[in-house]
């Protein structure tokens, strides 16, 4: 049995049990995923403030998740909040969502488009496309203007799949990436309406540590991920001393 844990930084728990549902309709038979939300942080995650503030969150349920030997972690937000810290604390891989969504769009086409949330979110997915490497595919980051937790209202659906349209158009890329973990079950709808691959990083980054964790790959501890020099923190940030 492979187990994965699957993040979501934000505190909203039905949208956790959401990205649960999508994370378990790809898992194979043999992996058992569970969907934690942190029991500290942002309700949503629509700002670098917000971001900021998940990442404790994230490393807590990172701790958790290694005192009950999880095998692989997916960080549920599209900014991939506290991915690099979380690869110092956990033995197994951990991915954000939006680094494997990139992956796997340059795998199914040359270029992409992001559709996100808020426009204030965009430049932050700019820079995960520069960080990972994916810039010189991305043909365009745009917003929708819905806030995360008004995805679960049903005009948001139909709303996603419009923009997605259009851009695959405009952009004329050749995939489509959800830029939010919130619209993890709008993919098939939103393929259908495009005609091009849309890619749910929830989904990618769920299968993707399954193969990690098959392949006998873990993060590599001799450089930037070896295990944090042990120290005090203080005040709110006591328990988090390693
Ligand atoms: C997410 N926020 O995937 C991001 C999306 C965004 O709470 N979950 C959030 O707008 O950056």
């Amino acid at each position: 049995m492979t187990r994965i844990r699957v993040i979501n930084p934000n505190t909203a728990l039905a949208m956790t049990e959401s990205i649960g549902r999508c994370a378990r309709a790809v898992a194979s038979p043999s992996t058992e995923v569970t969907a934690v939300s942190p029991a500290m942080g942002p309700e949503s995650i629509e700002s670098h403030y917000d971001e900021a503030l998940a990442v404790p969150g994230v490393l807590a349920e990172i701790a958790k998740g290694e005192r009950e030997s999880v095998d692989a972690y997916v960080i549920a937000c599209f900014g991939d909040p506290g991915l690099d810290a979380a690869r110092e604390l956990a033995a197994g891989p951990v991915l954000g969502i939006a680094e494997a969504a990139m992956h796997a769009a340059t795998m199914v086409g040359r270029t992409f488009s992001v559709v996100t949330t808020l426009a204030r979110t965009t430049g932050r997915a700019w820079d995960l496309a520069h960080r990972y490497g994916f810039a010189a595919a991305c043909r365009g980051v745009h917003a929708c203007e819905i806030p995360v937790l008004d995805l679960e209202k049903p005009p948001a659906r139909a709303a996603v799949t419009e923009l997605c349209a259009q851009v695959a158009e405009r952009d004329g890329s050749d995939a489509i990436v959800l830029g939010c973990a919130g619209m993890a079950d709008f993919c098939a709808e939103v393929s259908r309406a495009t005609g091009v691959p849309v890619i749910d990083g929830v989904a990618a980054a769920t299968r993707f540590a399954e193969s990690l964790v098959a392949l006998g790959l873990r993060t590599s501890t001799r450089g930037e991920y070896a295990r944090p020099r042990p120290k005090r923190y203080s005040g709110l940030l006591r328990d988090f001393t390693i």
